[in-house]
């Protein structure tokens, strides 16, 4: 039977053949051709991916993607260009396809989810939530960061989740840098704590940040955190199916700005989440997607004092019925503990 194909994507990047495939390869090539997957990997997924990936398998060395793109009578290929390497770009574009940028419609259609993609990220955003409650006991003076870091990731793990990324914990004037780098310094009296972190779920991710104070807080800290907080609970509040990304930034930027601190929010207000940590679309200044009913994103507003503090309140939220909600139950009021 003859198999004709001519348009098809092909993808390489191990989260996003996994979001079309159901099954993680950091080395093979997923072609979506005719809306039938079609998953080339190596001898070490092979036996994996036959079972789990919803996909006709093959091995490389026995079928190459040149072979398949003949034997499916591929002309015209669709590439995610962001997670694309030169390298297949230009071997596929030597060997003559027609090719083109699939980012945006992939996007649109990954902003919204599934339902079952939605019951994934709740769990993975309760089990982030629960880590963060179980570590709490263990801040006290002399841990170090990488020690809370720890504890929590261990925490991730006990409860049936891995670690989502680069977790963050930032002491004293390490909180004023948004991306810190955790270190083995030691928890001292009177100093506020960063805590970054999400972990992953069955492929699906989940981000919060708590700023939290250990010892006694200072007036002016005080008065950031309630001001970052109202901040955070306005644009959750405010945010609405429909909201252009720029203006849900706003939302939040504005009531900093109206409070004396917007210059010192250096990022932007959320990012969509999904089996990446950062996806489409950024709830940033200049974004102009529109939310959608289904989509997943971080809403995370911070001030950021250099050689001071930095305080971010940062929740996973999705949008249902027009309106957004919060996955995360802990509420944002600063959690003091006493030293
Ligand atoms: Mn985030």
């Amino acid at each position: 039977m003859r198999n004709f194909c001519n348009g098809a994507v092909v993808l390489t990047d191990g989260d996003l053949i996994f979001y079309y495939s159901g099954f993680y390869v950091d080395d093979g090539y997923l072609v979506i051709c005719n809306g039938k997957n079609h998953l080339l990997t190596d001898g070490r997924y092979i036996e994996s991916a036959k079972k789990q990936a919803k996909a006709e398998c093959y091995l490389q060395s026995e079928t190459s993607l040149f072979d398949l793109l003949k034997t499916l009578n591929v002309k015209k290929i669709g590439l995610i260009y962001d997670y694309t390497s030169a390298k297949v770009y230009e071997n596929l574009l030597k060997s003559g396809f027609e090719l083109y940028d699939y980012t945006s419609e992939h996007n649109e259609l990954a902003m919204v989810k599934s339902t079952e993609q939605l019951t994934l990220i709740k769990k993975s955003c309760e089990i982030c939530e629960q880590a963060f409650l179980n570590v709490l006991p263990f801040i006290k003076e002399g841990i170090t960061e990488l020690e809370l870091s720890a504890e929590l990731e261990r925490n991730f793990k006990r409860l049936g989740a891995g670690v989502g990324f680069k977790t963050i914990v930032a002491f004293g004037t390490g909180s004023s840098v948004p991306h810190y780098e955790t270190s083995d310094k030691k928890l001292e009296p009177n100093t506020p704590i960063l805590m970054d972190f999400g972990c992953v779920y069955k492929g699906f991710l989940s981000d919060m940040t708590r700023t939290l104070f250990f010892g006694e807080p200072t007036d002016k800290f005080l008065k950031v955190y309630d001001l970052v907080k109202t901040a955070h609970l306005t644009a959750v509040d405010k945010i609405t199916a429909g909201t252009i990304c720029k203006q849900a930034d706003e939302i939040a930027r504005g009531v900093l700005r109206d409070g004396g601190y917007d210059k010192f929010f250096t990022h932007s207000l959320g990012h969509g989440i999904g089996v990446k940590i950062h996806e489409y679309p950024s709830l940033s200044p200049k974004c102009q997607a529109v939310l959608k009913d289904g989509a997943v994103f971080s809403v995370e507003p911070g001030v950021y004092l250099e050689g001071e503090f930095g305080i971010r309140i940062e929740d996973t939220v999705t949008l249902a019925n027009g309106k957004c909600l919060s996955l995360m139950k802990t509420d944002k009021n600063l959690l003091v503990i006493k030293g």
